[in-house]
C-alpha cells in the first residue's frame, strides 16, 4: 500500500478514537443519553475493512457503529450532533447512537436488534445481485449474534442465491458480559461458515494491515461472483459493553495485556516514548494504533512530527465536532410529526428524499 493510504488509515484510527472518547466524556456529563456503545481497542476492524470498500458498497451495522459511519465518510459533526439528539444529526436527532444513517454514503445502520443486520444486509445483496450491478455488501455483526436464527437463515441464503455480502464479524470474545466459550459451543466463528459452504477466514482484528488484506482479497471474490464471503476478525475492546458496563466481569489484567496489543499505541510509544494526547492517557500501553503506527514509522512515512499533526488534526476535528453539535438545535414536535407523515406516507422530510 502506498503513503497516503497508510496515513489515511492512520488517521482515520486516530480520528476514531479521539471521537469516541470525546462521547464517552460528553456522556459523563450528560448531554448524550441513553445506551452508548464505544468502539476504543477495535479501530483497525472498521478501518482495514472500510478502506478496502468502494463507495458503490452499501454497509450494515450494529449499535457501536459510530466507528463505521466515520470512516465510512459521514461527517463527524453530524454523527456527534445525532448523539446528542439534535436536528442537524445524520438521523435528525430521531435515532441516537444506535441508529445512524445516510443513504448519500450508502450506510444501512445502525441497528441495535442483535442479528438483525444480516436480513438487511442480504436484502440489499438481493437487490443488487437482481440488477447485476458491481456492488458488494459489508454486514457487520459481534460474536454474540452468531447463535440468533436469522445469521444461519441469512448465511444460507446468501449461499444458495450467491449473494454478494461481505460477512465481517467483530469477535471481541464478549457477548455483553458473557465471554465466547459460555455461549458458544464452537467458539471459531469462521468455522461456522462451512456448514453453507461459505469461504471463510480468520484473521488478526488488532492489524489493520492484516485485516485490510484479507478484507480486499474476500471483496474481490464477492465482485467477481464468486457469492459470499466471511471473515472472523479477533479484536478487544477497551471498555465495557456500554457506557452503563464497567466491565468488571473480566479478569485482572486481560484488558492491560489486550491493550499491549493495540495498534494505535503501538505506534505512539515508538514515535515518543511517552503518552501525552489524551486518549493515550486513557489507553496506557502499547495498543492498536501504536503497533500500525510504529510499522508507518518504520516505513519512513512518518518523519518529522507527522504523527503529532494526524493528531492534532484529529483533536481538532472532533472539537468542531463537539461545538457543531452542542450548538445545534434539538427537533421539536412539528419535525416529530414531520417524521411521523415521511414514515407513513413516504413524505421528503427535513429536506430528504424518502428513502
Ligand atoms: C435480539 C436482541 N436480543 C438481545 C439484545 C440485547 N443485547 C444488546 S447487545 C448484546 C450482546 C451482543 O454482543 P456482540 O454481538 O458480541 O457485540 P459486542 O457488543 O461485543 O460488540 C445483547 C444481548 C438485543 N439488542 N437484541
Ligand atoms: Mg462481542
Amino acid at each position: 500500500m502506498d503513503r497516503t493510504g497508510l496515513l489515511w488509515m492512520l488517521r482515520q484510527m486516530l480520528l476514531a478514537r479521539t471521537f469516541e472518547e470525546a462521547a464517552a466524556r460528553e456522556y459523563a456529563t450528560g448531554s448524550i443519553s441513553g445506551f452508548l456503545h464505544l468502539y476504543p481497542g477495535e479501530e483497525a476492524v472498521a478501518v482495514g475493512v472500510l478502506h478496502a470498500a468502494e463507495p458503490g458498497d452499501h454497509v450494515v451495522s450494529t449499535y457501536r457503529e459510530h466507528v463505521h459511519a466515520l470512516v465510512r465518510g459521514l461527517p463527524a459533526r453530524e454523527i456527534m450532533a445525532e448523539l446528542m439528539g439534535k436536528k442537524a444529526g445524520v438521523s435528525a436527532g430521531m435515532g441516537g447512537s444506535m441508529h445512524l444513517f445516510s443513504r448519500e454514503h450508502r450506510f444501512l445502520g445502525g441497528v441495535a436488534i442483535v442479528g438483525e443486520t444480516f436480513p438487511l444486509a442480504i436484502g440489499a445483496a438481493y437487490a443488487v445481485a437482481y440488477r447485476r450491478l458491481p456492488e458488494a455488501v459489508i454486514c457487520f455483526f459481534g460474536d454474540g449474534a452468531v447463535n440468533q436464527g436469522t445469521f444461519h437463515e441469512s448465511l444460507n441464503m446468501a449461499a444458495l442465491w450467491k449473494l454478494p455480502v461481505l460477512f465481517v464479524c467483530e469477535n471481541n470474545r464478549y457477548q455483553i458480559g458473557t465471554e465466547i466459550h459460555r455461549h458458544s459451543a464452537v467458539v471459531e466463528v469462521y468455522r461456522r461458515a462451512c456448514a453453507y459452504g461459505i469461504p471463510a477466514v480468520r484473521e488478526n482484528g488488532m492489524d489493520v494491515l492484516a485485516v485490510h488484506g484479507a478484507a480486499r482479497r474476500a471483496l474481490e471474490r464477492v465482485r467477481a461472483g464468486d457469492g459470499p464471503q466471511l471473515l472472523e476478525l479477533e479484536t478487544y475492546r477497551y471498555r465495557g459493553h456500554s457506557m452503563a458496563d464497567s466491565g468488571a466481569y473480566r479478569p485482572a489484567g486481560e484488558v492491560e495485556a489486550y491493550r499491549a496489543r493495540d495498534p494505535i499505541q503501538f505506534l505512539e510509544s515508538g514515535l515518543s516514548g511517552s503518552l501525552e494526547g489524551h486518549w493515550q492517557a486513557a489507553c496506557p500501553g502499547p495498543d492498536c494504533i501504536a503497533s500500525f503506527g510504529e510499522y508507518c514509522r518504520t516505513q519512513g512515512h512518518l518523519e518529522g512530527d507527522c504523527f503529532t499533526r494526524l493528531e492534532q488534526e484529529t483533536v481538532q476535528e472532533v472539537q468542531e465536532a463537539l461545538e457543531f453539535a452542542r450548538q445545534a438545535p434539538a427537533p421539536d414536535l412539528q419535525d416529530a410529526w414531520a417524521a411521523f407523515r415521511c414514515n407513513r406516507r413516504g413524505e421528503r422530510f427535513f429536506g430528504r428524499e424518502p428513502t
